[in-house]
């Protein structure tokens, strides 16, 4: 029986890789992959475009080459144009929402799709790319006991090699649950510069990482270990947000408990849960939260960036 393995860079007929991006990978300069999803579905327009460019910029100014990834018209892409980039934040929320479940579909149909950390981190990985860096990843959401609803990413965090810089995970989930999902899943949580598992607006939790690491360097140490000895699966590298956009936790929690009970209410499950949570606590709390937001996506693509840079190091025959 033939085996079925991802399609890396050199016979993957799907992908685009952006010549900018495909010449850093040749030369082995680092690069940071993002996501889409985050465009379409985590921020109202124009907010959203204006912030996916600003991402791309930091990742530049800090010495990496981003890969903002997409499907686009039936592609797969890693690296889009400015142009893609205003498609996807203006159609928003009627764009595509793609998981590793959608993507065949999206291919076949020729269509356009915003991708999720799930199905970023497999494209990710198809180009080549090992960093990562978003806002939040999708996790086990409160109630998930009845519900069952458990993001796609925490399985590809299981299986596909990429690092995911993240502010921790949004309060819309069950952060205790999402943790024991991943820990039986062999993804660890390395917390940077602090032992408290961030919750997205605020820099802590109730519940510890892992692991604390408080270099770019120590982080890109792990991942070498990690796959050059052939563990599969990735990690997450929790980065809290900058102390000075952290949020009131009070503020949070209310708008998060008003939304939850609201999507109750309107019966909202599978793939819209998270659009309309996300929509909904930024609704709830004003401008304040996506000021926020887009500071700790800044923060991480710094982070990615010398993680990225730090990782190289490693790839070279010294080591
Ligand atoms: N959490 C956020 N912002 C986001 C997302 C999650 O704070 O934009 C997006 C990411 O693309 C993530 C996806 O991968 O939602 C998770 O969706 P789901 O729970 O349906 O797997
Ligand atoms: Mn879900």
């Amino acid at each position: 029986m033939q085996s079925i393995s991802i399609q890396t860079t050199m016979t993957n007929t799907y992908l685009d890789i952006h010549p900018e991006v495909a010449q850093a990978l040749a030369e082995h300069r680092p690069v940071v992959a993002l996501e889409s999803t985050i465009i379409s579905h985590g921020m109202p327009y124009p907010q959203n475009v204006a912030t996916a460019l600003q991402v791309e910029a930091e990742v530049r100014q800090h010495g990496a080459v981003p890969a903002t990834i997409a499907i686009v018209n039936g592609r797969l892409k890693a690296g889009l144009t400015e142009a893609e980039i205003e498609i996807l934040g203006t159609t928003g929320r009627s764009v595509s929402k793609v998981s590793r479940r959608d993507i065949p579909f999206i291919v076949a149909s020729g269509t356009t799709g915003a991708t999720t950390v799930a199905s970023t981190m497999l494209i990710a990985a198809m180009a080549g790319i090992r960093v990562f860096a978003t806002g939040g990843i999708g996790g086990v959401h409160r109630g998930a006991q009845h519900s069952f609803d458990v993001s796609a990413d925490l399985q590809e965090l299981a299986q596909t090699p990429v690092a995911v810089v993240c502010a921790g995970a949004k309060s819309i989930l069950d952060l205790r649950l999402t943790l024991e999902y991943l820990e039986t899943h062999g993804v660890p949580v390395v917390g940077y510069q602090t032992p408290w598992l961030p919750a997205f607006f605020t820099r802590d939790s109730a519940f510890k990482v892992d692991y604390q690491l408080d270099t770019a360097q120590a982080i890109a140490h792990v991942l070498h270990a990690k796959w050059s000895m052939g563990l599969q699966g990735g990690m997450v590298v929790a980065n809290p947000i900058p102390e000075a956009y952290a949020m009131p936790r009070a503020t949070i929690d209310a708008a998060v408990e008003q939304a939850l009970q609201e999507a109750q209410a309107q019966g909202i499950g599978g793939k819209e849960s998270t659009p309309f949570l996300l929509a909904r606590v930024c609704e709830l709390t004003g401008g304040d939260s996506l000021a926020s937001n887009i500071q700790l996506v800044l923060n991480n693509a710094r982070l990615a960036a010398a993680i990225a840079i730090a990782y190289q190091t490693f790839q070279t025959p010294s080591h």
